[in-house]
């Protein structure tokens, strides 16, 4: 079986679908690494063969030593003084990209960076762009496509939490769970093989033995647990798009400025005061939340009103969650529900999953009896047909945590202490590897035709392998790196 199996390690070597280019022959690049504008330091980044030669040009030395800094004076070509400081070398391969890199470490201005720049340029550097430093790291193989886009993720990140798993996933984590589990795949097409090519040899498992699909469900178990772990690492990264919307005055504006921590929107007791569509970015319990606010919905003959109304209606139709606002002390009427009103505001009942139902001003309920009791009927109603509603007060701040907690709830959102960044991408690559998982299960147990699992296992692993690029279409490669911002 051992023979078999190392023979067959060779035939199911992984092919390269991006086989990658040697980027010795590439032109030299730079770019400022650093925000331009004003600041202590900013740095200049030179990748390539020619990078070295460049320093020695632009500082009128003959020698830099590897991971020393040196201070030195940048000089134009007619030898006048562009700006000083300091020059540090990584001889290739031990740098970021894998080729020779230099470093400049100028003064923080616009005026001396551009300067600067221009003399590289000047010197043959060609400007770099969008990713095109961490292309090259991906290409020499210094870092897989996960750690690339963890280093966009990190320097992206909108929460600390989401800092951290993105530093966690750069150092390589993300990337070894998926390839234990590519191991584990591989490992598994190589009995499948061999009991496909060798059905005769009797030390051979065959596919009836319950060996193959014990490891199959043992890879399949594991999927699901990185699924898990990588759906919580998108909800980190990316967050989600909440819209807030109801009737005017219910306070939508107000739960804005309340999450926000300021006076973002405006807020009066005028029907109709927020026109247009206005956007807020806030963390709450970790969770990155996309806030819109919109127009109070109504029939309206003002021509503005009535355009920032359909705004509202494109952003309630685009968002991940809606937050529907009601004030509670008037939007729902006798023998009405906060349900009634949603299907009325919405058109149709939104699904319970997208859909937060925010009863405000509930300040207002204490000193009225009968409102507190028909209050505690209605939350009995929601709850009944699967929907939920959060009691806070704008005003006073009751009920907003409440609301946080079931915003995470809703979407799920529990990351584990030592998360990881993930992306849309990652998402789609692993579900896809399940649901070959789940084919290969059925051939297997089902009509145990073992060519046709071992096709789906195949699949399988190529979706695994697209995770850190090992496979990879070129389109795939310049749609990630071309996010990237310039001089990474
Ligand atoms: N008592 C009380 N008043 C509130 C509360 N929330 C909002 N209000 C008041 O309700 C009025 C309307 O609030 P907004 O936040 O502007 O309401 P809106 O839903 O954005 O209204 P439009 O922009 O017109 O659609 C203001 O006078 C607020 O001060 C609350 O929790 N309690
Ligand atoms: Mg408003």
């Amino acid at each position: 079986m051992r023979v078999i199996v190392d023979s067959l390690e060779t035939a199911l070597a992984v092919p390269n679908s991006s086989e990658k280019s040697n980027t010795s022959g590439l032109a030299t690049i730079a770019a400022i690494a650093t925000p331009l504008g004003r600041g202590g330091v900013g740095v200049i980044r030179l990748s390539g063969s020619r990078a070295y030669d460049m320093a020695c040009a632009l500082t009128g030395k003959s020698a830099f030593t590897p991971r020393m800094a040196s201070f030195c004076r940048f000089y134009q070509a007619d030898g006048t003084v562009i700006d000083e400081g300091l020059v540090l070398f990584f001889k290739g391969p031990h740098s970021f990209t894998g080729e020779d890199v230099i470093e400049l470490q100028g003064h923080g201005g616009v005026i001396l960076q551009n300067q600067l720049l221009a003399r590289v340029f000047e010197l043959g550097a060609k400007q770099a762009s969008a990713g095109e430093f961490s292309y090259r790291a991906f290409d020499n193989d210094k870092l897989d496509l996960v750690q690339a886009e963890a280093i966009a993720d990190a320097i992206d990140a909108t929460s600390a939490a989401a800092a951290s798993s993105a530093i966690r996933s750069l150092s390589g984590e993300f990337s070894q769970k998926i390839n234990q589990l590519l191991e584990q795949l591989i490992h598994l097409r190589l009995h499948v093989e061999a009991a496909i090519d060798f059905p005769d040899e009797e030390d051979v498992d065959f596919l009836s033995d319950g060996v193959i699909q014990s490891k199959l469900e043992q890879t399949q178990d594991k999927i699901q647990q990185v699924l898990a772990t990588a759906k919580q690492g998108q909800l980190l990264r990316d967050g989600i798009h909440v819209v807030l919307a109801g009737r005017p005055n219910a306070g939508k504006s107000s739960l804005l400025n309340r999450l926000a921590g300021q006076e973002r929107a405006i807020v009066t007791d005028v029907a109709g005061t927020t026109r247009d569509t206005l956007q807020e970015t806030v963390v709450l319990n970790g969770l990155t939340l996309h806030l819109t606010d919109t127009a109070g919905l109504r029939e309206t003959e003002d021509t503005v009103e009535r355009i920032g109304i359909e705004r509202a209606r494109t952003a309630i139709t685009q968002a991940d969650m809606l937050l529907m606002v009601y004030d509670v002390t008037r939007d729902v009427e006798e023998e009405s529900t906060p349900l009634q009103l949603a299907e009325q505001l919405f058109g149709e009942l939104p699904e319970a999953k997208r859909l937060l139902i925010i009863a405000n001003k509930s300040d207002l309920l204490s000193d009225n009896n009968n409102r507190e009791e028909s209050a505690a009927k209605t939350q009995a109603e929601i709850k009944n047909r699967g929907y939920q509603q959060v009691n806070v007060s704008c005003e006073t701040g009751i009920g907003i945590d409440d609301l946080a907690e079931a915003l995470c709830e809703k979407v799920g959102f529990h990351p584990p202490e030592n998360s990881l960044i993930a992306r849309t991408r990652h998402l789609d690559a692993l579900r896809r590897t399940a649901g070959f998982l789940a084919e290969a299960h059925e051939q297997l147990t089902v009509f145990e035709a073992g060519e046709l699992v071992a096709d789906s296992l195949r699949q399988a692993q190529q979706s695994l392998g697209e995770i850190t690029g090992e496979f990879s279409a070129d389109d795939l490669l310049g749609k990630i790196f071309g996010s990237f911002c310039i001089g990474k």
